[in-house]
């Protein structure tokens, strides 16, 4: 064996244990009360500590073009940074160009990602263009290890309500998911246009162009096709209360509706547009106001909300100045890939939510939505990706203890208790107590599978 993680307590989505844990080739080889070392290579100690499996970041923007510029983190500082937030597996987006083909669009994107990614990494398909025979590239995507595609509703890669509707279609046919970014396109424009002919530019009107109506009536239009078509749908960044209503009605319905948050959503409201600095917390959609934020806590302890992810996608602080005087010109995003699954797993700490809920929701969940075999849990046959806890050390998230390329921090001095001291992935350490541990090119392409 080459390696024995002893004495700790093995956390699951639906199990808490102790165990020792036995590593081989980069996988789980074997889970027993007590593994002899006998010619093991190496023993790590994990007395007092949790034992979990590395999350899974279903939602993030590396190195994305937007906003007039593009998102600071590439493939490498972005991985790196989820690394060293416990996150073994990040799904990116690849945007789709017109006349191209779908699995065109990954294997475009993947040629970028393959050498830089620090852990592995799979994408969803952001899909602009059906026409002309693409909406049957789909099926090819689906069997090259790509089953999951993503609409947006709103931007100016946005689809219509007809193409959004033809992709749920097909969806169903060959058994892909379809998530969608569900915001009002119209309401936005129309709101936005308003607010700045009355010289009400702050980042206060950036919430106030996308409150809580503008995205929780997308939320059920969406939901609404869905049904229609008989598809699976995803809905990302859930961030209203209306939106969680129609989820959990669909849901009890027994419709195979998902729903992603995102920390950023559970951890602060709109009142942050109304701060100096409020233009660093810009991103879409916005954070809403209290009500929507309990009512997403609630979704989670009752299960409605089936995973977090982070949205990740920062910018430099020169970059969000650009819209101190224009909210429309600050780029939407912010970083958020390192501090997932520690928020998560310090609102479990702190008696919130338990330890296999947000396991569940940051690891077992995001493999099982999106068909990733071999990740998701601490099993034998699993990937080797693991995560050493330790629930006594507490931890103030500032920017110079993060890894990412930027400059700043939305969770600026947010107070974590618990934080992860190890992080392995495929059985290699890549993160240890602060210090970033991986190599470039070490994360590889991941194929999934709904079948
Ligand atoms: N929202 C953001 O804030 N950034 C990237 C894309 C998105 O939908
Ligand atoms: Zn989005
Ligand atoms: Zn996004």
């Amino acid at each position: 064996m080459d390696m024995i993680i002893k004495n700790g307590t093995v956390v699951n989505g639906s199990a808490t244990f102790k165990a020792d844990v036995g590593i081989s080739g980069g996988k789980i080889v074997c889970i027993a009360d007590s593994i002899e070392p006998n010619d093991c290579q190496s023993i790590v100690d994990a007395s007092g500590k949790l034992v979990l499996p590395g999350a899974i970041d279903a939602h993030t923007h590396l190195a994305m073009p937007f906003g007039g510029t593009v998102s600071s983190d590439d493939y490498f500082a972005g991985t790196r940074a989820a690394a060293c937030g416990g996150t073994t597996m990040v799904f990116d987006f690849a945007l789709q160009d017109f006349g191209e083909k779908m699995t065109d669009t990954v294997k475009r994107r993947d040629a970028l990602c393959a050498p830089d990614a620090a852990v592995d990494y799979s994408f969803h398909v952001a899909v602009k263009d059906v026409d002309n025979g693409l909406l049957d590239s789909i099926d090819e995507c689906v069997e090259y290890g790509v089953p999951s595609f993503k609409v947006f509703m709103v931007y100016d890669f946005g689809v219509t309500d007809g193409v959004f509707y033809r992709v749920l279609q097909k969806a169903k046919e060959v058994g892909a998911l379809i998530g969608v970014h569900a915001e009002n396109n119209e309401l936005v424009n129309t709101l936005t246009k308003q607010y700045l002919s009355e010289g009400k530019t702050s980042a206060w009107y950036h919430y106030m162009s996308r409150p809580e109506f503008v995205e929780g009536e997308a939320d059920e239009r969406a939901i609404q096709w869905a049904k229609a078509t008989g598809a699976p749908l995803y809905i990302v960044h859930l961030a209203n209360k209306q939106g969680v209503e129609a989820v959990t009605k669909a849901k009890d319905e027994g419709y195979e509706i998902y729903a992603e948050t995102c920390p950023q959503y559970l951890e602060f409201t709109s009142d942050v547009y109304k701060r100096e600095d409020g233009r660093n917390f810009v991103c879409s959609p916005p954070m809403k106001g209290a009500e929507s934020q309990a009512a997403i806590w609630e979704a989670i302890k009752r299960g409605d909300i089936d995973t977090i992810a982070t949205d990740h996608c920062p910018f430099q602080s020169a970059e969000k100045d650009w819209g101190i005087n224009d909210f429309t010109k600050i780029p939407n995003g912010c970083a958020g890939i390192e501090n997932m699954y520690p928020y998560m797993l310090s609102a479990a700490n702190s008696g919130k939510i338990t330890f296999e809920q947000a396991v569940k929701l940051c690891s077992e969940n995001p493999a099982k939505i999106f068909g990733c075999k071999d990740k998701g849990s601490v099993a034998i046959g699993k990937d080797a990706d693991i995560v050493i806890y330790d629930p006594d050390l507490d931890f103030t998230i500032t920017n110079d203890k993060m890894h990412s390329d930027c400059d700043h921090t939305i969770w600026e001095g947010v107070k974590l208790h618990g934080y992860p001291v190890q992080t392995y992935s495929r059985g290699r350490l890549v993160y240890d107590k602060g210090e970033f541990l991986g190599e470039r090119g070490w994360g590889k392409f991941v194929k999934c599978s709904l079948k």
